[in-house]
C-alpha cells in the first residue's frame, strides 16, 4: 500500500514534469525515437581526437551474423549449451567504448537452433558483477521451473542447468533475462539471443533456411547514445512512464548495418528486442512482403503485407522478394521514423524461391472447451502500472489454473486512458502459445491468426486469447515494455494438477 503512495505522488509528479517538457503525449509509444537527426553522425565528443572522432556514418558495416549456440552434446538427440551471462565493451561508434553485457561474448548472444523432440541440458552461468540474473526461454513450453522467472534467481558466479525437452512447432523465439526489478536494465545492456525451433515441416520447406546467407536474424533494438557515444540505462521521466525508447536503431547489435542479399527470394526472422518500442517495419521502396510465421509457428498462408507492426518481445518471419531488383540496387528496411538496415542486391547470385500458396495447418482451440475466462485490466501509468489494481508480488499467486484447462484470457488496457490519450501495452503470457480470438469483438488482423505468445494492446482496447496450459508450475504474465514490467506491471499464474 505504502509502495502505491509514494507511487502515485511520483506518478502525480512525474505527470507534471513530462507535460512541462514534451508538451502533448499521447502517441509517444508509437515511435521508435524523437525527431532529431539520427545515427548520420554523433554528436561531437570529447572522447578523442577530431581525426578520430566518435562518428558513425550510415551502412559501414555488414550485418553481423550472431554465431549459432555450440551443441556439446554429441548424441544427435539430445543438445548442451554452455550459456555465461557476463560484462563487456563494444565501440557502437568508432572511439566510444560502451560497458555492455552479453552472453558468450560482449554484446547478445549466439542463435540456439534446435529441432522438436531433441532433449535440452541448458548450462547458464551468471559472471555478471554482483547482478543476479534468470533466464527465460520466451516462448517455450515447459515446465515452471524451467521457464527461468524472477523466481529462478542465479546467483553471481553460480550456474544453474535447466533439462527440458522441445515439443512444440517450428518458430523463432528468443532468450533474455527475467530478474526482478531488473530486467529492462539487463536487456538494455544487451543480455538477449534468439531461439530457433525447427521441426520435419519447417526442414521439408522450399524456402530460403541457410542460416546468416538467405535465412537472416534480425534482432531490433533501438538505444539512446550519449554524446560521447557511448549509452548507459538511465530512466528519465518520459523512460519511466512509456518505456526507454532510443533514438538510434541497432540490428544485430550494430548501427545502420548493410546486408548483401541475393537476387531472389530471402527469409529474416525478426526480432523486436527492444524495451519499449513499437516498430512499423516497411521497405523504403514501398514494396511488399510476406510474413510466414508469427511468435509461435508457421501461418496457415503467407499474409502480404507493407508494414509490419511488431511490439516489443514479438517476432515475424518474413520473405522479401529481391529478384525484380538489379545487381546493385538498395532499399531500406525501415519504420516511418528511422531507418534501421540497407539490402543491397548481388547480381551474381540468385535464386528461384517462391512464395509458397500456403504453409501448414493450425488447428483452432476449440471455444466449446473453455472451463474459466480470466480478466486482465491494464491500469496506472508510469511507477503505478499495475494489473487488476496490483502491482507484482513474489509471495503472491495470483491466477491458480488446472493442467490441461482450456481459458479465455480477456486483457483490456484502461491504462492512463482519459487524461493522456492512454499507453499501449504489449501483453505477454508465459508457459503457452496460444490464439488470439479476437480484438474489441473483431476478428484479429491475419498475421496475427496463427500461435502467439506476446501481444499490443492499445488504449481502450480488449483482446481475448484463448490457451492450453499443459505444463506445470509458477509462471509470469506481464507487460512486456521491460520498464513497466520492472515497475509491477506484472501477476504470476501457478498451473496445478
Ligand atoms: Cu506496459
Amino acid at each position: 500500500m505504502r509502495k502505491i503512495l509514494i507511487g502515485i505522488a511520483l506518478g502525480v509528479l512525474i505527470l507534471f514534469g513530462v507535460f512541462f517538457f514534451m508538451g502533448p503525449l499521447g502517441n509517444r509509444s508509437f515511435f521508435n525515437g524523437g525527431d532529431s537527426p539520427m545515427r548520420q553522425q554523433a554528436p561531437p565528443g570529447e572522447v578523442s581526437t577530431p581525426e578520430e572522432g566518435p562518428v558513425q556514418e550510415g551502412n559501414e558495416e555488414a550485418l553481423p551474423i550472431p554465431p549459432l549456440m555450440e551443441d556439446t552434446d554429441p548424441d544427435p538427440d539430445k543438445t548442451e549449451w554452455d550459456i555465461v551471462a557476463d560484462e563487456g565493451t563494444k565501440e557502437f561508434i568508432s572511439g566510444a567504448e560502451t560497458d555492455t553485457m552479453g552472453y558468450n561474448g560482449d554484446y547478445l548472444g549466439p542463435t540456439i537452433r534446435v529441432e522438436r523432440g531433441q532433449e535440452v541440458t541448458a548450462n547458464v552461468k551468471n559472471q555478471l558483477d554482483g547482478e543476479v540474473t534468470t533466464m527465460h526461454w520466451h516462448g517455450l513450453k515447459v515446465d515452471g521451473e524451467d521457464d527461468g522467472g524472477p523466481h529462478g534467481g542465479i546467483q553471481p558466479g553460480e550456474t544453474w542447468s535447466p533439462q527440458f525437452t522441445i515439443d512444440q512447432p517450428a518458430t523463432t523465439l528468443w532468450y533474455h533475462p527475467h530478474p526482478e526489478e531488473r530486467t529492462g536494465y539487463q536487456v538494455y545492456k544487451g543480455l538477449a539471443g534468439l531461439f530457433i525451433i525447427e521441426d520435419e515441416f519447417s526442414q521439408s520447406l522450399d524456402l530460403p533456411k541457410a542460416y546468416g546467407e538467405n535465412d537472416i536474424p534480425l534482432v531490433l533494438q533501438d538505444k539512446n547514445f550519449k554524446a560521447d557515444g557511448t549509452f548507459e540505462y538511465v530512466l528519465s521521466m518520459p523512460d519511466v512512464m512509456f518505456g526507454v525508447q532510443g533514438e538510434t536503431t541497432l540490428v544485430n547489435g550494430t548501427i545502420d548495418p548493410y546486408l548483401t542479399v541475393e537476387k531472389g527470394l530471402m527469409r529474416f526472422r525478426v526480432l523486436n528486442g527492444s524495451n519499449a518500442s513499437v516498430f512499423d517495419l516497411q521497405l523504403s521502396n514501398g514494396e511488399a512482403f510476406h510474413q510466414i510465421a508469427s511468435d509461435g509457428g508457421f501461418l496457415e498462408e503467407p499474409v502480404e503485407m507493407d508494414q509490419l507492426i511488431l511490439g516489443p518481445s514479438e517476432r515475424a518471419e518474413i520473405l522479401i522478394d529481391f529478384s525484380e531488383m538489379e545487381d546493385g540496387e538498395t532499399v531500406t528496411l525501415e519504420t516511418s521514423n528511422a531507418t534501421f538496415m540497407e539490402f543491397r542486391v548481388d547480381g551474381s547470385k540468385e535464386n528461384d524461391f517462391e512464395v509458397p500458396e500456403t504453409l501448414v495447418e493450425i488447428e483452432e482451440t476449440p471455444v466449446a472447451e473453455v472451463e474459466q475466462t480470466r480478466e486482465f485490466v491494464l491500469q496506472g501509468m508510469g511507477p503505478n502500472v499495475n494489473i487488476n489494481g496490483k502491482q507484482f508480488d513474489m509471495d503472491r499467486i495470483d491466477e491458480v489454473v488446472e493442467l490441461g484447462a482450456t481459458e479465455i484470457w480477456e486483457v483490456s488496457n484502461e491504462s492512463g486512458m482519459g487524461m493522456m490519450g492512454g499507453t499501449i501495452h504489449p501483453f505477454h503470457i508465459h508457459g503457452t502459445q496460444f490464439q488470439i480470438l479476437d480484438r474489441d469483438g473483431n476478428a484479429p488482423p491475419a498475421n496475427e491468426q496463427g500461435w502467439k505468445d506476446s501481444f499490443i494492446v492499445q488504449p481502450g482496447e480488449t483482446v481475448r486469447v484463448i490457451a492450453q496450459f499443459n505444463h506445470s508450475g509458477l509462471f509470469m504474465y506481464h507487460c512486456h515494455i521491460l520498464e513497466h514490467e520492472d515497475a509491477g506491471m506484472m501477476g504470476q499464474f501457478e498451473v496445478v494438477e
